[in-house]
């Protein structure tokens, strides 16, 4: 396969070191097979690969490939009637309890075929591509019952197949109660949600499992459930944790050393002190928190103090964050969180490719995939900067231009 050699580049590894973004001013990036082979500063290029193909970036910057985490994308319908409902003062929770929310998409979810759902999918997807994500996790959990979540699923993984992008699917079945099971959420975990999960896995569709756990979703013990059959099946967990409330969630994520716990806005101390021992990413969610309004903003200082590493997503969905844009959203976690622009960029790559398990890829290395973003800009602070910009120059998948 193709050689190729990236001269004239500034470089943001976003290797951990003592360089911020792992910056090189000078920088060569060499790339064959799909994957990154040599990365450096132009001056020590291995005499092998100075004569490859090249490709000049007249002084672009090269950033891994972003990785938006956690994702609705694939869902039917919209609820701009409740965008307007909360602006007349009605809250999420109201909402979702008066039959709005989760399962008005729930509705126009199933109403549509898997094709149907690719088709309402893949113009929102083409935005983030064009923002140089490269890797896009997509949960389920507008389904609700086995063939629903299933044909979510495959819908997601066929849009990793109609486009040049890698597609990791993680299961939510246990995102809402629906309404044929309404008032018994322990019977729907158990007859319902369980066996889809096992029929996904068995048809090979599950990267990960996740739940939602809240007043108007699930218990800490219906979660349980699900995640003590992840954990028999051999896949990794994920949960909405502390998004409204606090449950618990996140320590009972960390019980079962989850890769993440997502949104955390209500987390405390106890919770952090359990995730940072369980080595379970944070996935910040700024989207979420501006659409519902909320206050009170997730615990920043204290996954500073112990070491959990932050990620940054989406959270694209058509209810609480009908957001498109990963650069955005790290401009978002920095005004709205106090991240730093150089944990916002670590936040849409490094870790957000630990939060989906994924070890080769989100910084730029020897050996791992050459997933890379070109931009028109001459630092990478500036990808954090801009509101409603998009510097995107070019894109690499697997090597691919
Ligand atoms: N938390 C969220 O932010 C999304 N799901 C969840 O558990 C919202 C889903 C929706 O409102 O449709
Ligand atoms: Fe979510």
């Amino acid at each position: 396969m193709q050689k190729i050699l990236y001269t004239n580049a500034r470089i943001a590894t976003m290797v951990q070191g003592d360089t911020p973004y792992g910056l090189l001013d000078h920088g060569a990036l060499a790339t064959e097979n799909g994957k990154i082979v040599w990365c450096g500063n132009r001056v020590d290029l291995p005499s092998r690969i100075s004569s490859w193909p090249k490709h000049d970036l007249e002084s672009r910057l090269i950033t891994p490939g972003l990785i938006d985490c956690h994702t609705h994308v694939v869902h039917g319908g919209e609820r701009s009637k409740e965008f307007a409902l909360r602006l007349e003062g009605a809250s999420y929770e109201e909402i979702a309890r008066a039959g709005g929310g989760i399962l008005s998409t729930l509705k126009a979810t199933r109403s549509l075929s898997e094709d149907q759902l690719i088709d309402e999918a893949l113009p929102r997807v083409d935005e983030m591509i064009g923002e140089g994500v490269t890797t896009l996790e997509i949960k389920s959990g507008y389904g609700l019952d086995i063939e629903n979540e299933v044909k979510m699923l495959r819908a997601a993984r066929r849009i990793g197949k109609l486009r040049p992008l890698r597609v990791k699917t993680s299961f939510l079945g246990a995102h809402a109660v629906p309404p044929e099971f309404a008032g018994r959420a322990d019977a729907y975990i158990e007859e319902i949600c369980l066996s889809a999960l096992e029929a996904a896995h068995q048809q090979g569709l599950v990267d990960a499992v996740d739940g939602f756990c809240e007043g108007i979703a699930f218990s800490p013990q219906q979660i349980e459930r699900v995640f003590t059959l992840a954990q028999s099946l051999g896949l990794p967990v994920k949960l909405h944790a502390e998004q409204l409330s606090n449950l618990d969630g996140a320590r009972l994520a960390a019980k079962f050393h989850a890769l993440s716990a997502d949104h955390l806005e209500y987390l405390d101390e106890p919770g952090v002190a359990a995730m940072a021992k369980a080595g379970t990413i944070a996935v910040i969610l700024p989207g979420a928190f501006y659409t519902l309004g909320e206050k009170t903003k997730p615990p920043v200082a204290l996954f500073r103090k112990y070491r959990i590493p932050m990620a940054v997503a989406t959270d694209c969905n058509p209810g609480s964050s009908p957001l498109f844009s990963i650069l955005l959203t790290m401009n978002m976690a920095c005004t709205l969180f106090q991240l730093t622009a150089e944990e916002a960029l670590e936040g849409a790559t490094r870790h957000a490719a630990h939060a989906l398990g994924l070890d080769d890829c989100g910084t730029i290395t020897a050996g791992k995939r050459a997933d890379l973003a070109i931009w028109n800009v001459d630092h990478p602070r500036e990808l954090s900067y801009r509101i409603g910009f998009n510097p995107l120059y070019s894109r690499v998948l697997g090597g691919d231009i």
